[in-house]
């Protein structure tokens, strides 16, 4: 056990941290988006069970899931899921579990980080445009605007390696110093942008037209609709579940290695949930939902992807005040953005620690200079194809970003609830302030959890094939042919990453545990 490992300062910073870590641009430009393009109501109510049954109980087997593999002076995936999974098979089936979850976490630090960055960036850019008035003037549609700041080079790459510098310098002062200080300087400042937006957001009226008013935006979300239930959006929302909590990444176990071992796990998981939920539910809904309602009506809000860099910015062009709300908006999400991509970096930067002995000062810099060299596609291709389709990051992202989390979520699962099995449940609750029932985890981390994660997963595959992404030429960039080359690219990428993943975390577990691996029993 190793005892040189740094811990959180205090509760309420590791709460606000891990607050950090989960709220993020999937909170605030995904949900609405996903909601909204998904049929509102019809949306919430898979998401609310999917939040039930998969949210709550993996984040908690995460939580303690970091806390075990901190206590072995672990603060990455694959040895983390080798010690469970080795209780309940021989070691050397238990390293190879071990070494596709370690797969899967540095797969999505490295490449879902990767696009996260530029879109920090984006954010820091837009918001210097809403202070300086760069997307008032009405000349140019603000889809055109958004066009050409993607399309260029000074702007893309300024704002993000102002964002890199930023994440480095914070991950590079540790645990206490780095990321939780951001995160109780952050927060705060988040939440309270939120809820000015919210606030606005609900007393504008119907500025446009009567018949558009920013209530009947919020009852489009809220009013559920059980005749459009599908599958499609079935699986959007569990897809929304796992990206907006942070969960089937490696990232809140890593956050929770730095636990001390009676550190409570069971409260402190739903209050990660709850901060969440609440920043997704109820700013990241009210704030943008009704808001675009109000000034664009219902084939405003189901604008996909655009809605928070093309169709708010068309409404702070409108509205009294527009400068300043559009300033709040991207600073709340760049400040959302930040503290989860620190997350991710520092992933990387304990997986360099841990594994190759590097100090800490130094890693943060050998990260930097890593997610530049594989972020730089996503900032290129915008530039070199003068398209604005972003193929690269899509396929990035529909693999890594969406798919693999629901896999690397039922691999820990698995691995908790039925390798380590009972052993698991007694480990969450240590130190626990409030306990979960045994009848909790046989029914959902024993059971529903992984049927249900399992069923979402072959449907999600079927989906997959359904809109062409297992083709040589997926269906999205079939009509651009500048365009495959950057998603034949990012598939190499993806692979690349991935073996090189498996590699890494299986030597990583051999390196520490050979002598078990050797003989194939726990010693
Ligand atoms: N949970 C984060 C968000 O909602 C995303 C993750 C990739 C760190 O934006």
């Amino acid at each position: 056990m190793s005892s040189s490992r740094e811990n959180w300062g205090s509760k309420i910073g590791l709460i606000l941290a891990m607050a950090g870590n989960a709220i993020g641009l999937g909170n605030f430009w995904r949900f609405p988006y996903q909601a909204a393009s998904n049929g509102g109501g019809a949306f919430m109510i898979p998401y609310f069970a999917a939040l039930i049954i998969i949210g709550i109980p993996v984040m908690l087997i995460e939580w303690n899931l970091g806390r075990y593999g901190g206590k072995y002076g672990h603060g990455t995936l694959g040895p983390m899921v080798y010690l469970q999974a080795r209780e309940g098979t021989k070691p050397k089936n238990a390293a190879i579990i071990g070494a596709i979850a370690g797969a899967i976490a540095f797969g999505v630090t490295l490449l879902v980080n990767s696009y996260y960055n530029h879109i920090i960036g984006w954010t820091l850019g837009y918001g210097f445009l809403s202070i300086t008035g760069g997307y008032m003037d009405t000349a140019k549609s603000t889809g055109e605007v958004f066009v050409n700041y993607v399309q260029n080079p000074t702007m893309v790459f300024t704002f993000w390696i102002i964002a890199l510098t930023g994440l480095a310098f914070a991950v590079m002062r540790g645990v206490q110093k780095g990321i939780e200080a951001w995160a109780k300087l952050m927060m705060p400042v988040l939440y309270t942008f939120g809820i000015l937006l919210a606030i606005r957001s609900l007393t504008i009226g119907s500025p446009v037209n009567p018949d558009w008013s920013s209530l009947k935006g919020l009852n489009y979300i809220w009013n559920p609709d059980f005749t459009s239930f599908s599958w499609k959006s079935a699986i959007a929302a569990a897809g929304q579940v796992f990206f907006t909590l942070s969960i089937g990444m490696g990232i809140i176990c890593n956050y929770a290695s730095y636990l001390k071992p009676d550190d409570d796990v069971v409260v402190s998981s739903l209050a990660t949930v709850s901060l969440n939920e609440f920043a997704e539910v109820i700013l990241g809904g009210t704030a943008v939902i009704p808001i675009a309602y109000a000034f664009m009506g219902p084939d405003g809000v189901g604008q996909g992807v655009g809605l928070a860099f093309i169709a708010l910015p068309n409404v702070f062009r409108t509205m009294a005040g527009g400068q300043i709300f559009g300033s709040l908006w991207f600073l709340l999400l760049f400040f959302a953005g930040f503290t989860s991509a620190i997350a991710m970096y520092n992933y990387l930067v304990a997986l360099m620690e841990e594994d190759l002995g590097v100090q800490r000062s130094k890693a943060a810099w050998y990260v930097f200079f890593g997610y530049i060299i594989v972020g730089l596609p996503v900032g290129l291709e915008p530039i070199l194809t003068k398209t604005a389709d972003l193929a690269y990051l899509t396929e990035v992202d529909n693999w890594v970003g969406v798919y693999l989390l629901v896999v690397l979520g039922v691999i820990e699962v698995i691995a908790a609830a039925w390798l380590m099995g009972h052993k698991a449940l007694e480990e969450m609750n240590k130190g626990g302030i409030w306990q979960i029932p045994e009848w909790f985890f046989n029914i959902f981390h024993r059971f529903l959890t992984p049927v249900v994660a399992i069923t979402l997963l072959f449907f999600s595959t079927l989906d997959y094939i359904k809109a062409g992404y297992f083709k040589a030429i997926p269906d999205f960039v079939a009509k651009t042919p500048v365009l495959i080359p950057w998603v034949n690219a990012a598939r190499i990428v993806v692979v690349g990453v991935l073996l090189f993943g498996f590699v890494q975390s299986y030597k990583s577990i051999s390196n520490k545990y050979g002598k078990e691996l050797d003989e194939n029993k726990v010693s």
